[in-house]
């Protein structure tokens, strides 16, 4: 399926049954804005609610868990019919959770997990986040192909289930090929001036020539840390290779550009799913799979990154 097939899909072929859809309202709790994966994920719930005529309470919670905690009470109290939860971290929801399930009010994850009983969401709409960070472990393992290589690691944000399970992810690629050893690994909560200003600090701390590669949760970071690398006098997808994840626009950019090496496509269109989920579940009370899983695509410099990131600007990524 093409990216632009992905992003929209649904969306289109769902306008004739907009106005035969109940008057459902929904209430989103985003984490924020802190990447531009995110800023997209939130576009696209937009148009996949409008195109389906759902009325969408959108609550930005800027990273903060309580605020999500506190929208989430809000949509209960408001009674809406279902919510969505990009959850910030995995930890802390079971009381929350609790409280919608005994309001009968279904609750769908997206692009997050939580550590809560399957029983108090109806489904999780996610990558698979470990395997994300396998196929990025397993290109470096591959570029390299036996050559020492001295990686630092910028995690996402503390706690959150792509921080955790890419980290495990990127170790079981690696796992085996003892040239390859993650000798710095850090928190730049997935955002860009993060990014930097951490990889100034490995930079700083191990010597800029002591970094063969960079593996950066997300896009974001990897772009921040580009320009740190470029400040130390390097070249960044050159003299440190820099593998991420999301394939946001930019990431295609500097792989067409010859300063970043690969990076991990993650949709932003969790909502299309779990959208139709939910309507099922609502009209039919079709009870969903508790995973619906989202492609992953690899891009490399083999792929016409130009092109392909033309065309996600071009649907206003
Ligand atoms: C992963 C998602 C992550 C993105 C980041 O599913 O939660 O959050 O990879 C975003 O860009 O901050």
């Amino acid at each position: 399926m093409t990216f632009k097939a992905t992003l929209f899909a649904g969306a289109v072929a769902l306008a004739p049954l907009a106005a035969a859809a109940d008057d459902l309202t929904i209430g989103f709790s985003q984490i924020g804005s802190e990447s531009g994966w995110r800023a997209a994920e939130t576009t696209v719930t937009r148009q996949q609610a409008e195109a389906r005529g759902f009325d969408l309470k959108f609550a930005d919670a800027q990273q903060k868990q309580e605020n999500q905690i506190k929208a989430l009470r809000g949509f209960i109290a408001q009674g809406v019919d279902g919510i969505l939860l990009a959850p910030v971290v995995a930890t802390g929801w079971d009381d929350v959770l609790e409280e919608a399930q005994e309001a009968e009010i279904p609750v769908i994850l997206m692009d997050r997990m939580v550590d809560a009983d399957e029983s108090l969401y109806l489904t999780a709409v996610t990558s698979d986040l470990v395997h994300e960070g396998k196929v990025a472990g397993e290109w470096l393992a591959a570029e390299m192909d036996g050559a020492p290589c001295r990686i630092v690691e910028l995690q996402g944000t503390t706690g959150s289930s792509p921080a955790i399970d890419r980290k495990a992810g990127f170790e079981q690629g690696i796992e085996g090929h003892d040239n390859l050893e993650i000798v710095r690994s850090q928190t730049g909560d997935f955002t860009r001036s993060q990014g930097k200003v951490v990889m100034e600090s490995f930079l700083k701390a191990e010597g800029a020539g002591n970094i063969c590669a960079l593996y950066a949760h997300n896009d974001d970071m990897a772009v921040g840390a580009i320009q740190a690398i470029k400040e130390a006098g390097l070249a960044p997808g050159k003299d440190i290779r820099i593998v991420a994840i999301d394939a946001v626009p930019d990431a295609h950019l500097a792989i067409a550009n010859g300063e970043m090496n690969a990076t991990i496509e993650l949709t932003p269109n969790m909502a299309g799913p779990a959208l139709d989920a939910l309507q099922a579940f609502l009209q039919d009370g079709t009870e969903p799979a508790k995973w619906i899983q989202t492609e992953s695509r690899l891009y490399t410099a083999a792929d016409d990154n130009k092109a392909v990131y033309e065309e996600k600007k071009s649907l206003g990524y």
